[in-house]
């Protein structure tokens, strides 16, 4: 095992691309009889800027390489609208999966599913406990993100203070291992106290309610980290709802268009950006090397950056697209 260290189609489906291969020949026949040039990308949920620019990089180097790339995601984060995609695209028999599980565990039998009909399984930032069934696993260190997170609200809140964590659902591998990293690196500031970790399901408008609840018991709240878009935006909503905008700190993950807004208003004061665009690349780039018989490398870290007011200017290819 070797780790490289660099920096929605029924009610619940939306197919949002098929990029055309350009180039390479014809199709080729894998062994469950599909079509072993052809990839398809199944994200955590359709229509949101990080997995927009997931799709955008693997599109781009699926092109490049000469295989077809479809996406099909989810309306919803919930392995129960995942999981029918899942089946539906074993029955097409492309070559390889590239997908986001959106729980740990709940997700691992579809997903063995497909490796057992002979699809080569790639995930793409979230990963399933199991580790087992995928060839490999593209991602941010998210334990790191997280330490770094508690770290920069540590200096925000002048080392003092209670904190508040806001998750997305419990069982999503990588906002759980930022969770997990923001806790451990909080022992080591006396000063500092966590009010512990709430769920929002992954919706903005229940961090947003998380946030007020939480003010209304502990008006001292000196800050918050958001441990992905939903959250952060939602917590941004709720601090502006109670009039605290600047006085209760957020720092979170990610960086969608409102969100990187949110940073040049001053509503948020950090937010560490992952790479998704190089998370879909690397990617295709595992499937590709798979599909063709070439060593596929198990566990691959993509960058992260902290962005602030003073280094978001310089730093404007982290920011997430909405369309491609
Ligand atoms: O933070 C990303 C992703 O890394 C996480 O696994 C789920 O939430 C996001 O998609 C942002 O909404």
């Amino acid at each position: 095992m070797r780790t490289v260290g660099r920096a929605a189609i029924s009610a619940a489906v939306v197919v949002t691309a098929a990029a055309l291969a350009t180039g390479c020949g014809g199709s080729v026949t894998n062994s469950g009889g599909g079509d072993a040039k052809k990839l398809v990308l199944i994200p955590g949920v359709a229509n949101e800027p990080f997995y927009i620019s997931m799709q955008c990089g693997a599109q781009n180097e699926a092109r490049a390489l000469g295989y077809t790339l479809d996406t099909q995601a989810p309306t919803q984060f919930d392995a129960s609208l995942q999981t029918p995609i899942v089946t539906g695209v074993i029955a097409n028999k492309p070559g390889a999966i590239l997908i986001a599980p959106t729980h740990a565990q709940a997700m691992a039998s579809p997903i063995k599913q497909a490796k057992d009909a002979g699809i080569k399984v790639i995930e793409v930032d979230t990963a399933l406990d199991d580790t087992s069934i995928a060839l490999s696993s593209i991602a941010s260190d998210n334990v790191k993100g997280g330490q770094l997170a508690a770290q920069t609200l540590a200096t925000l809140v002048g080392d003092k203070g209670s904190v508040l964590v806001i998750n997305t659902k419990a069982g999503t591998s990588t906002t759980d291992q930022r969770a997990q990293g923001f806790e451990s690196e909080l022992k080591s500031h006396a000063g500092m106290t966590s009010l512990g970790v709430q769920y929002n399901n992954n919706e903005a408008a229940t961090a947003a309610s998380i946030v007020t609840a939480t003010l209304a018991a502990h008006p001292d709240l000196a800050g918050i980290f958001a441990t992905n878009l939903s959250s952060a935006e939602g917590a941004a909503t709720g601090l502006r709802n109670a009039g605290k905008l600047g006085q209760v700190k957020v720092v979170g993950f990610d960086a969608s268009p409102k969100q990187v807004q949110d940073l040049k208003d001053g509503t948020v004061q950090a937010l560490i950006a992952q790479n998704p665009s190089d998370i879909g690349k690397q990617g295709v780039d595992q499937a590709a090397a798979a599909l063709e018989g070439k060593p596929v490398t198990r566990n691959i870290q993509t960058t992260m950056i902290a962005l602030t007011q003073a280094t978001m200017a310089t730093n404007d290819q982290y920011f997430y697209k909405s369309k491609c």
